[in-house]
């Protein structure tokens, strides 16, 4: 991880999905290397960075962690703007989340800028025992691409 202030380009990318799914803990895995088994729901938006170098440029990625819960929707919708990268994430544990995604997606459609790039995330993969979400289904939905991870165990599969 590059720890420099300085940066080349910097690139917005918000973390979307229903409350629970494990966005905050995503974000602070990527740029903390923390999980937290008894985080708190994330209230409006929260942002963290992480540099990394690519062709020798210092790229920053300003990840915004949106609330999930409906209340907040308002709000966090405003952040989609200028996001040149969405994670739009669902618990594999959890089907309302998967079948929410359209949902989110249309969220994005309406707020955010018509080339972002959206990438579907399924987590809580090392809780497959308790999946109602199959790998197919989430292929099937992603299309291109789909990651399965784990933040907590820290596994990610590309599909
Ligand atoms: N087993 C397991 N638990 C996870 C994983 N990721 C997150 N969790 C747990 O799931 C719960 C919710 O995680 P959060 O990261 O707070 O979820 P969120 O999507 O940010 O939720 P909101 O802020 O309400 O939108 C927490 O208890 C986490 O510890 C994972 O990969 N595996
Ligand atoms: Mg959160």
């Amino acid at each position: 991880m590059a720890s420099e202030e300085h940066y080349d380009f910097i690139w917005k990318v918000v973390l979307i999905g229903d409350s629970g799914v494990g966005k905050t803990n995503l974000l602070s895995r990527y740029t903390r290397n923390e999980f937290d088994a008894e985080s708190k729901t994330t209230i409006g938006v929260e942002f963290s960075t992480r540099n990394m170098v690519i062709k020798g440029k210092t790229i920053r990625a300003q990840i915004w962690d949106t609330a999930g819960q409906e209340r907040y929707r308002a709000i966090t919708s405003v952040y989609y703007r200028q996001a040149v990268g969405a994670l739009v994430v669902y618990d594999i544990t959890k089907r309302h989340t998967f079948e929410n995604l359209q949902k989110w997606l249309s969220e994005l459609q309406q707020h955010a800028d018509p080339n972002v790039c959206v990438i579907i995330v399924g987590n809580k993969t090392d809780l497959r025992e308790q999946r109602t979400v199959t790998h197919e289904e989430g292929r099937a939905f992603a299309g291109i691409l789909l990651l399965i991870i784990s933040v907590f165990k820290i596994i990610i599969f590309i599909s």
